[in-house]
């Protein structure tokens, strides 16, 4: 028998989510509402070739982890992983900066070849969550090509996972670039299902490189007026839990604060902000910037937390709709 508090909600979700943090707060989303009622919009522009293969890192992380499949350790790429590929590519001579496991490979390897023979990304992903077993909708930013540069002070401007796992985040940050942002198209799906969301979730990824290019991707911002939008920070006592989203706000000249995070979205766009009860002292100063604060436990280090994470944020958006 289900416990009584799962799938008794009927408030449906839209997630905007980047990689490891925001298929946690997704994967504690699908634990609390039906699979119907959540849609995750997934950062794709940290694309990339690798191997001359299409790798789509945050759509496989939110996949594997809905699927029960990633890595609890990494966060990203496969649980029970094993390196015989890539064990080989390095003995002749491939570039093994990125890693990639020999279960992961057949996403890529299927993926690219479903992209060259003309089936789009949110296609292919529709038919890999179906025989993952998700139930929840999962959805690439855009089908088009959108490509995240950063632009550093030491090596002029990098290539996504250049910047991030190749240079370890290293080089200082001046600013980004969104390489095909323009025209590309929110994929299909996305803007039914903004349409139809009582809230909006912005997961706790990083703003500048994971929820800053799914919005400008969305553009038609009308499709957010007059909904119910509340972002989760990533930043816990002036850190992240994981990847360059402080550092990114200090090199940018900001300070690196939950506190940033609300101002860096904005009253226009936000309703809520959930922030870490280590942040209580900054909720004020977000109730000043015109968003209401709310103030609960955000690590998520064991799956419970999860949950009751998104339990928070839902009850906290369900405040706003009454
Ligand atoms: N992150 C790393 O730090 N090192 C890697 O070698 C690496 C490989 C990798 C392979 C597949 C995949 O889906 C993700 C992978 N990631 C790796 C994570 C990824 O670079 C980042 O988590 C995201 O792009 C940032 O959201």
């Amino acid at each position: 028998m289900k416990p009584s508090n799962l799938h008794h909600e009927t408030i449906k979700i839209v997630a905007l989510a980047g990689g490891v943090g925001g298929a946690k707060l997704a994967d504690g989303l699908a634990q609390v509402l039906p699979p119907e009622n959540l849609t995750v919009i997934v950062n794709t522009g940290d694309d990339f070739t690798h191997w001359g293969l299409n790798i789509s890192p945050d759509v496989d992380t939110v996949c594997y982890t809905l699927a029960g499949l990633a890595n609890p350790v990494s966060g990203w790429g496969r649980r029970d992983e094993s390196w015989q590929v890539f064990q080989q590519m390095e003995r002749l001579g491939a570039e093994t900066w990125f890693r990639l496991g020999d279960q992961d490979l057949a996403t890529h390897l299927e993926r690219t070849r479903r992209l060259r023979s003309g089936e789009s990304l949110s296609s292919i992903t529709r038919d890999f969550c179906q025989r993952w077993g998700i139930r929840q909708r999962i959805l690439p930013m855009s089908d088009d090509r959108v490509r995240t540069m950063v632009n550093t002070v030491e090596m002029g401007e990098l290539s996504f996972q250049e910047y991030f796992v190749h240079q370890r985040c290293q080089p200082t940050v001046k600013g980004f670039r969104f390489d095909g942002i323009e025209s590309a198209q929110p994929a299909p799906g996305t803007l039914e299902a903004l349409q139809n969301a009582d809230a909006i979730v912005f997961c706790p990824s990083n703003p500048w490189v994971s929820v800053d290019p799914i919005l400008k991707t969305l553009k038609n911002q009308t499709v957010f007026e007059s909904k119910c939008l509340i972002a989760v920070s990533p930043i816990i006592g002036g850190e992240t839990v994981k990847g360059p989203a402080a550092k990114m706000f200090r090199e940018l000249g900001f300070e690196s604060s939950a506190l940033a995070v609300a101002r860096h979205y904005g009253k226009s766009l936000l309703t809520g902000f959930v922030l870490d009860n280590a942040d209580a002292a900054l909720a004020d100063a977000v109730a000043d910037v015109g968003i209401s604060p709310l103030v609960t436990p955000t690590l998520m280090t064991q799956p419970a937390d999860r949950a009751r994470l998104a339990q928070d944020v839902l009850n906290f958006a369900k405040s706003f709709l009454l």
